[in-house]
């Protein structure tokens, strides 16, 4: 999609530390790191976020949801924990309208969220 900076990071066109890639999900290092561990696990194909997932797109969350697990493990903070999370639209806190998964870790999480 134009002017979607996750597309444009998805096709080499942004420089962007990459932790995992295939043709369906990439996972990068977020710019501005809110834990240790602060990943980013999104599809290769531009959804704008949760509210817009058809159920023939259950495979592709179901992939997503592992590939965050997986990285959790080479991260080393699958044992001790870690949290997901998936700001959805303007008062979800989404600022970035293409569907992703926000993996964190490597400190104690509080609660409730900002
Ligand atoms: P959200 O606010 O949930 O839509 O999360 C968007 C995240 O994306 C935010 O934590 C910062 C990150 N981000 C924004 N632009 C870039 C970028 O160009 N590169 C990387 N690696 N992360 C970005």
């Amino acid at each position: 999609m134009n002017d979607c900076i996750f597309c444009a990071i998805a096709a080499h066109e942004i420089p962007a530390t990459f932790v995992r890639e295939d043709d369906e999900v990439l996972a990068i290092r977020d710019v501005n790191p809110q834990a240790p561990v602060h990943v980013l696990i999104l599809p290769r194909e531009h959804i704008e976020s949760v509210a817009e997932l058809t159920p023939s797109q259950d495979g592709l969350w179901g992939r997503m949801l592992h590939v965050a697990q997986a990285i959790a493990e080479d991260e080393g903070i699958d044992e001790t924990g870690f949290r997901l999370v998936v700001n959805t639209g303007k008062a979800g806190g989404q600022t970035v309208d293409h569907l992703h998964i926000h993996l964190l870790g490597g400190r104690q999480m509080t609660w409730p969220p900002g």
